[in-house]
């Protein structure tokens, strides 16, 4: 490893322990920034790097609810915000049983330089809870939604910080925590996005990510002659960003073959058409149910507790969570004539997988880029917001190909290598850091 990098990241483990998660995050981006910074050395002098690892606040919280018996839980309720040089903090709320603070700092490290790559003005936030809301009443879901905005509203505003939605919180979510605050501030403002269409909402938000990430695959298959047409791809994931990568996908003359959840991956090698598509949204959205009832259905194969990359395929789109293609994984991929990785999650692959990815030159879209077609959507839910007037899908859409488009321009200008190779993750990490540190510049020691 460069010694640079060795010694930034010995500081940022001493002052982070145990953060694993933060600091797999946070040596990838010093990876392509510390040349960089060599290069350039006002942000060296600013102290960019060792400013933007450190969150500008980290708020952490209780949340006691009450459940269905009269029973009181207690959750650990977070947000970190994490820089707003360019922007309010903007970034997702995450309910899972895994989340902690190394977890939500390494998401809140990434918004940032996926919110500036979108173009729009958007600082870097995330936040969340250690609460499950698998096998929760709705009424549950409720309860526990409104005693966690009820310390939240006091940290965040529309022009201050503004969740979102992430690994489970969906429309429902959304909406329990948007009544909470309008009802403690007694403002209807553009405080939340994802909100539902009826009070606020963008059209596209729920698809955007999933969408974006798609044609991102899109955008770099084309630097290679390629497009969509005819490939097999593997989506893992069955969530909001599994499913419309699907639609999309498919659409675009696609064949999506698996899915997945945290059980195991279906595989349906004539492909997961409309019809299908709709049942697993029922399935996952309705019902809450488990995708191994999409193999009973259909009469394919389910894998239980494996994931889908030993499956093969022309591209990939890991869209679950963190960490879910390892080495061996990655090797099976290239083994098998994978091309091209679009990451709808945040994350997805080790470190040891981006190697084999970028040592096999295939074209790997790192989280960053290639999932922000959901945040920029979001901002585009904010513009519209501010105006009180909404969009059509057709602008939304048109938006969303043109922010995807240039966030691949912005990887092409600081990610392309002598030999032509464009490597995405720097382009991403330096793409997206220039505009941040610039700013930070301009604002001064704060
Ligand atoms: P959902 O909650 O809608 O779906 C998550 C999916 O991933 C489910 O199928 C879930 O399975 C699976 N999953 C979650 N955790 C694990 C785990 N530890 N191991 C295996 N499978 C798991 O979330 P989203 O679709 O919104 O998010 C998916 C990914 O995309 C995340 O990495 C998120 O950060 C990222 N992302 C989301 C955006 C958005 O707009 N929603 C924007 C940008 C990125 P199960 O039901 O069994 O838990
Ligand atoms: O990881 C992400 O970019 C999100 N979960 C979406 C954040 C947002 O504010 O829309």
């Amino acid at each position: 490893m460069d010694p640079r990098v060795q010694q930034f990241m010995a500081m940022i483990r001493a002052k982070n322990p145990g953060e694993n998660e933060f600091h797999q995050a946070v040596q990838e981006v010093a990876e392509s920034l510390i040349p960089y910074i060599d290069e350039n050395p006002r942000y060296k002098h600013a102290k960019i790097l060792e400013r933007i690892a450190e969150p500008e606040r980290t708020i952490i919280f209780r949340v006691p609810w009450l459940d269905d018996k009269g029973e009181i839980q207690i959750n650990r309720g977070y947000r970190i915000e994490m820089n707003s040089a360019i922007g309010p903090y903007k970034g997702g709320l995450r309910l899972h049983p895994t989340v902690n603070l190394g977890i939500l700092k390494f998401l809140a490290f990434e918004q940032v330089f996926k919110n500036s790559l979108t173009t729009l003005p958007m600082g870097g936030g995330k936040g969340g809870s250690d609460f499950d809301p698998k096998g929760k009443s709705d009424n549950e879901v409720m309860r526990f939604c409104q005693s966690f905005m009820s310390e939240l509203f006091r940290h965040i505003g529309a022009d201050t910080d503004i969740p979102a939605g992430d690994i489970g919180v969906g429309g429902r979510e959304i909406g329990y925590l948007f009544g909470q605050y309008k009802r403690l501030k007694n403002e209807f403002t553009g405080v939340l996005t994802g909100k539902g269409i009826e009070w606020g909402g963008s059209l596209i938000r729920p698809e955007a990510t999933g969408y974006g990430a798609t044609y991102f695959a899109q955008e770099m298959l084309s630097t290679r002659g390629e497009s969509l047409t005819g490939k097999v791809v593997c989506i893992s994931g069955s969530g909001n960003v599994a499913q419309f990568a699907t639609e999309k996908v498919t659409e675009m003359g696609g064949k999506v073959v698996t899915l997945s959840d945290s059980n195991g991956f279906i595989y349906d090698p004539r492909g997961i058409d409309k019809e299908k598509l709709k049942f697993v949204m029922e399935l996952k959205n309705t019902r809450r149910g488990r995708i191994n009832e999409y193999a009973e259905k259909y009469g394919v194969e389910y894998f239980e507790g494996k994931r889908p990359w030993s499956i093969k395929c022309d591209i990939a789109m890991p869209n679950a969570t963190q960490n879910e293609i390892n080495e061996e994984e990655a090797k099976m991929l290239v083994k098998n004539g994978c091309i091209c990785i679009s990451e709808g999650a945040n994350m997805p692959s080790t470190p040891d997988a981006v190697e084999v990815f970028l040592k096999s030159k295939i074209l790997y879209g790192p989280g960053k880029a290639a999932n922000a077609g959901g945040v920029a959507t979001s901002g585009l839910e904010m513009t519209q917001n501010s105006m009180r007037l909404p969009w059509s899908r057709e602008e939304v859409d048109e938006k969303l190909q043109v922010i995807m488009k240039n966030i691949h321009n912005t990887c092409v200008k600081y990610g392309t290598k002598e030999d032509g190779f464009i490597n995405y993750v720097d382009g991403a990490n330096i793409g997206g850091f220039v505009k941040v540190a610039n700013a930070m510049i301009a604002q001064g020691v704060v």
